[in-house]
């Protein structure tokens, strides 16, 4: 004897999300992820009157480095024009092009440093 299965209780229907005062709710995926800040880079340009010296003191003194890294980065501006003293969020990087600048104005260099962001 074949017996009758009970048939299915129909599926609820999808309920679309309600606020608590039951109007519809708009649900937006968010597609994007939070995206890391720009960083950007403290660049010191070369010229031809700032003491060598004086270049390894700013860059040991406002890039935290030790003096071997400090003239290796002071070498690489005097022949290549350039060099990147160090990376930071924009204005930790604007603060330090600001100290350098007014260090070396106050010692009557006309070192040079900008700030560029970092691609
Ligand atoms: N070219 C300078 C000199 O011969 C030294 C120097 C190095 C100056 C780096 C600036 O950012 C600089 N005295």
């Amino acid at each position: 004897m074949a017996t009758k299965q009970p048939a299915k209780p129909p599926a609820p229907p999808v309920q679309s999300p309600r606020t608590d005062d039951g109007d519809a709710l708009v649900v937006e995926r968010q597609t994007q992820q939070v995206k890391p800040p720009q960083m950007y880079q403290v660049v010191m340009l070369n010229d031809d009157y700032t003491p060598m010296e004086f270049v390894v003191v700013m860059i040991q003194e406002f890039f935290s480095k030790d003096m071997e890294t400090a003239t290796q980065i002071m070498l690489k501006i005097h022949l290549e024009g350039r060099g990147v003293c160090g990376v930071y969020s924009k204005d930790v990087a604007a603060t330090k092009v600001d100290q350098v600048l007014e260090a070396a104005h106050k010692a009557g260099h006309p070192l040079q440093c900008v700030s560029e962001p970092v691609d």
